[in-house]
């Protein structure tokens, strides 16, 4: 039964920045699929309005503080949920921040600080977590890439830089432990509308219509579009998928824009 094969009954699944957006969708998703859910998020006060809005959505959850950036706390929450729950299945390396400055007035610390953040942090959270891999003789990775793992545009240098660098990072993880029976494979989200994203969408903002109009579907994203791209990706229907970067993005990379009337 080929659905079945887009089961996750029984299996461990961290999610990190899970409190809200992107993460919190996709925690939603693999729960209903049928895993056990942890997420972290950097302070307690993240954690609590996450573990408030699982609640609120019936959604049992484990939530930890903890820095993604910070090995030791990374290496402690792995054996706290190990503990908690067991080893973890599926990692989706989520937490990420964005920093919009024009690259010239960039400073070394801003730049360096998304970096650490969406490039360097999935490289300690994927290294804490593969051993327990490699240990039960399988596992599911999914980094969450950005239209700007493939595009760059202005005043977003070091976010471009760390997205186009997770997507290498998660073709090296799929090349280096494929043989181990782990997936790692990369969902590229177009514009979607969290509060990352909330900046641009203001009212009267011409970002607004200019990413309509570079959109097929000529609407932002949702969360819940992610859904079932995290839920393939997490499953045993994906365990011949390995290093690839699935953009959810509506046709923007397939799309030149909308010509002029
Ligand atoms: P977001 O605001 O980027 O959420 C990220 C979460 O990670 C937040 O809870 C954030 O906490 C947390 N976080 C940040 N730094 C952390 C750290 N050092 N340790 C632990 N947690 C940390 O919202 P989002 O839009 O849902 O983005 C989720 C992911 O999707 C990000 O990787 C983002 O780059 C990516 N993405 C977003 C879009 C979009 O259009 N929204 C599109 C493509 C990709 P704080 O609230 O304190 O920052
Ligand atoms: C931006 C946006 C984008 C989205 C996303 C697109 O300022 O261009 O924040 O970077 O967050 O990454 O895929």
């Amino acid at each position: 039964m080929v659905l079945n094969s887009f089961r996750l009954d029984n299996k461990v699944a961290l999610i990190t920045g899970g409190s809200y957006g992107i993460g919190f969708a996709i925690a939603r998703g693999l729960y209903e699929a049928g895993a056990k859910i942890a997420f972290n998020d950097i302070n307690q006060e993240l954690v609590d309005k996450g573990l408030k809005s699982y609640k609120e959505a019936g959604i049992p959850v484990r939530g930890y503080v903890c820095d993604v950036t910070d090995e030791e706390q990374v290496q402690e929450l792995v054996r706290k949920i190990e503990n908690d729950l067991g080893v973890i299945d599926i990692l989706v390396n989520n937490a990420g921040i964005i920093k919009r400055i024009p690259m010239v007035e960039m400073k070394v610390e801003d730049f360096e600080k998304v970096i650490d953040v969406d490039l360097i942090a999935p490289f300690i959270v994927s290294k804490a977590v593969i051993p327990g891999m490699i240990k039960k003789g399988s596992g599911k990775i999914i980094n969450i890439c950005s239209m700007m793992s493939e595009l760059g545009r202005e005043t977003v240098s070091a976010y471009a830089a760390a997205k186009g660098g997770l997507k290498m990072l998660t073709r090296n993880i799929a090349s280096e432990y494929g043989s181990h029976n782990i997936q790692c494979n990369g969902i590229g989200p177009g514009y979607i509308e969290t509060p990352q994203t909330a900046p641009l969408r203001v009212k009267g903002n011409p970002f607004n219509d200019f990413i309509i109009s570079k959109t097929p579907a000529e609407r932002w994203g949702r969360t819940d579009d992610l859904i079932g791209p995290a839920v393939f990706l997490a499953s045993s229907a994906s365990d011949f998928v390995n290093g690839h970067i699935l953009y959810v993005d509506g046709g923007i990379l397939a799309y030149i824009g909308k010509q002029p009337n």
